[in-house]
C-alpha cells in the first residue's frame, strides 16, 4: 500500500467533516453534491473486494428512480449480485470515516479479511445519464487507480447491463460476452427463437410504447433495435432528449401514482411500460375504452412469468421446485392467486432485491420480484443441466422437446443477475405472443386489492424500527397498536409502516376493500407515523 500516494490522492476527494451517511437499499444515495470521496473511498473498496474475491467487482454510478440531482453507488458482487452484506458495513465504515482515519480504516479492512495486496484486481465501472455521473464515476476511477489496481470504464450502461458484464467476466464467458454487444446478442438471440414458436400472435397487435423515464433504458434500447431483427415493435417516450430524468415518468411515478406518465401517447387498450432511471425496473399499464387507467406491476409480472414456466415444466415433464419471492409490498391478490391457484411456494422478505436474490436461489427456480416492478428469475445449476439436457434430447416426443426448448431459451433471455427492465420486457413480451394474450387478457388473471403508497417525512427515520419481513413495527412504542387498531376498521385491510433505504421519508402502504378505503387507511397510518414517530412539516393531508 502506497500510502503516501493514497493520502495525497484521497485529498483531491475530500469528506466534507461530520457527514455520516448510511449504507442503504442499494447502496449510498443522496444528493450529488456529498457524494464526491464516496465515490473515490467506493473504488478503494471494490478493488479491496476484487483482490479478496480474485474476481471482477462492478461499480455503478446511479441513484436509480430518485431525482435528477441525487446520485448513488451500487457494488456488485463477482456472480453480478449485489455486493455481501457484510462488506455493507465496510462500506459504511470508509465512507464515514473522517480525513485523517481513512488510511487507518483502510488497513484494518485489509487486516480483517487478510487481504493480499500483491495481485492486481480489475473494477468495472458503469454509470447512468445524471449530469452529475460523469465526474462521479471519474472519482471512482480514481479510486481504483490509487490503490494501483486496474478499471474498466463502460461509461453510460443499464444497471443491469453492468451486472451481466461483471458476471460474463468472471465465468469465462460462459454466461455470455462480456460487453455490450454480447447482452444484445444473447438476448435477443433467445427472444427471437422463442418468439418464432408463437402459435399465435398476441391480439394485441400494436407496437409496444415504452416510456425511457428520460434515463439511460431509451438510449440502449435503440443501441439494441437492430438485434431484434423487428421481431418487437414499439415507440420509446421520454428518451431523455428533453425532459428531466424520472419526473413525472418512469416506473416508480406510474407505480406509486397509479397513473400513466406524461409524455406518454396512451391509447385506449393498447400496451405500455415504464422504466426506471438505470432501467432496473419495469411495470406494464394501459388506458380501457373509458380512460380508466390499469396497472400492471411486479406482482403481475411474477404471476405471468412463473405461470409460463410451470406450464412449460408440466409439458417438458421436469419436476422442478418452482418458488415466488415476493415484498410485503406485495398485492394481498397476488400472493392469494399465487398460493391457492397456481399452487407455488410463496416467500415474503424484506424490501431490497438483495434479499429477494438470496431467498431465490434456494430453489431450483425462483421468481422474484418486488410490487415496484424489480425482479428476474434464478435458475439453479442443477436446473439448467436438466433443461439444457432435455432439449438435447432426441428421443423425447415432439411437444416436450417443444417445451424443454422453449425453457431453455428462457434461461437465456433471463438476466439472472439482477432485475433488468428490457430483460424482462422482452420477456413478457415473448409470454404474450407465445400464449396469444393481450394485456387486458393478462391483468384479468386476478384482480388487484385497492392500495396506496404514501410517504411520511420524520426527523430521524431510524426511529422506525421493524420485523416479521417488514410487516410489524418494533419501534417506536405504540405505532404498531395504532397501526392494528385503524386497519381493524376496515376489511381486507392491511397496512405497513418502513423507513425508506434510499429517501428520506417512511413509507407507508395500505390496501383496502375499496379504493377510498384504501386511502383513507394509509391517511390514518400516515398520521399516527407523523405523531408517534416524529413527523416535521405539515402535518398528513387527507
Ligand atoms: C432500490 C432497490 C429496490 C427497492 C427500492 C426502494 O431500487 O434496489 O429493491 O425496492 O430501492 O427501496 P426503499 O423503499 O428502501 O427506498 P432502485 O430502483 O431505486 O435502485
Amino acid at each position: 500500500l502506497d500510502s503516501l500516494f493514497l493520502s495525497l490522492k484521497s485529498l483531491l476527494h475530500p469528506k466534507p467533516a461530520g457527514l455520516v451517511l448510511q449504507y442503504g437499499t442499494a447502496g449510498f444515495r443522496t444528493t450529488a453534491r456529498h457524494l464526491d470521496h464516496v465515490m473515490f473511498r467506493m473504488g478503494l473498496l471494490a478493488a479491496l473486494r476484487a483482490k479478496k474475491t480474485m474476481s471482477t467487482i462492478g461499480v455503478m454510478v446511479t441513484a436509480s428512480h430518485n431525482p435528477e440531482e441525487d446520485n448513488g453507488v451500487k457494488l456488485i458482487d463477482p456472480m453480478g449480485e449485489m455486493v455481501a452484506v457484510a462488506w455493507e458495513s465496510y462500506a459504511t465504515q470508509l465512507t464515514n470515516a473522517e480525513q485523517d482515519a481513512l488510511l487507518t480504516t483502510l488497513k484494518d479492512i485489509i487486516k480483517q479479511e487478510a487481504i493480499s495486496m500483491d495481485k492486481k484486481a480489475m473494477v468495472f465501472v458503469g454509470r447512468d445519464t445524471r449530469l452529475s455521473s460523469e465526474d462521479l464515476s471519474q472519482a471512482v476511477l480514481d479510486g481504483v487507480s490509487s490503490l494501483g489496481d486496474h478499471s474498466h470504464d463502460f461509461g453510460l450502461v443499464t444497471t443491469p447491463q453492468l451486472h451481466y458484464l461483471v458476471r460474463c467476466q468472471n465465468t469465462n464467458g460462459s454466461y455470455g460476452n462480456a460487453s455490450l454487444e454480447g447482452y444484445y446478442q444473447k438476448l435477443s438471440q433467445a427472444f427471437v427463437q422463442i418468439t418464432s414458436k408463437a402459435v399465435k400472435l398476441t391480439t394485441d397487435q400494436s407496437p409496444l410504447r415504452i416510456d425511457g423515464a428520460n434515463g439511460i433504458g431509451a438510449l440502449k434500447m435503440r443501441e439494441m433495435e437492430p438485434f431484434l431483427q423487428q421481431r418487437l415493435s414499439f415507440n420509446l417516450y421520454n428518451d431523455g432528449t428533453s425532459g428531466r430524468l424520472n419526473h413525472l415518468c418512469g416506473a416508480d411515478y406510474v407505480k406509486v401514482q397509479q397513473r400513466s406518465p406524461q409524455g406518454v401517447e396512451m391509447v385506449a387498450g393498447e400496451r405500455c411500460c415504464s422504466f426506471d432511471g438505470d432501467a432496473d425496473r419495469i411495470v406494464y399499464y394501459y388506458h380501457n375504452p373509458q380512460g380508466h387507467f390499469h396497472l400492471l406491476d411486479g406482482d403481475k409480472i411474477a404471476t405471468l412469468i412463473s405461470t409460463f414456466i410451470k406450464e412449460l415444466l408440466t409439458q417438458a415433464g421436469l419436476n422442478l421446485q418452482l418458488a415466488v419471492v415476493q415484498t410485503a409490498y406485495a398485492n394481498g391478490s397476488s400472493t392469494h392467486f399465487l398460493q391457492n391457484n397456481m399452487k407455488v411456494i410463496v416467500e415474503c422478505v424484506k424490501t431490497g432485491v438483495k434479499h429477494l436474490h438470496h431467498a431465490a436461489q434456494k430453489f431450483d427456480i425462483g421468481v422474484y420480484f418486488e410490487a415496484n416492478g424489480h425482479g428476474t428469475v434464478v435458475f439453479s445449476d442443477s436446473a439448467e443441466e436438466q433443461i439444457k439436457g432435455l432439449a438435447a434430447d432426441p428421443s423425447l416426443t415432439e411437444d416436450r422437446k417443444s417445451a424443454a426448448q422453449m425453457l431453455e431459451d428462457t434461461v437465456n433471455l433471463v438476466n439472472q443477475t439482477v432485475g433488468d427492465a428490457i430483460s424482462d420486457m422482452l420477456l413478457i413480451e415473448a409470454v404474450l405472443a407465445v400464449r396469444g394474450l393481450s394485456v387486458q387478457q393478462w391483468d384479468k388473471i386476478y384482480t388487484d386489492l385497492p392500495n396506496r403508497q404514501l410517504k411520511v417525512k420524520v426527523a430521524d427515520r431510524r426511529a422506525i424500527d421493524t420485523t416479521d419481513a417488514e410487516r410489524r413495527a418494533t419501534s417506536p412504542a405504540g405505532l404498531q397498536e395504532a397501526i392494528d387498531g385503524i386497519v381493524g376498521k376496515y376489511s381486507l385491510s392491511r397496512s405497513f409502516v418502513r423507513p425508506s433505504g434510499t429517501e428520506d421519508v417512511v413509507r407507508v402502504y395500505a390496501e383496502a376493500d375499496t379504493q377510498a378505503n384504501a386511502d383513507c387507511l394509509a391517511y390514518e397510518v400516515s398520521l399516527a407515523v407523523y405523531h408517534l414517530a416524529g413527523g416535521v412539516g405539515e402535518e398528513p393531508k387527507p
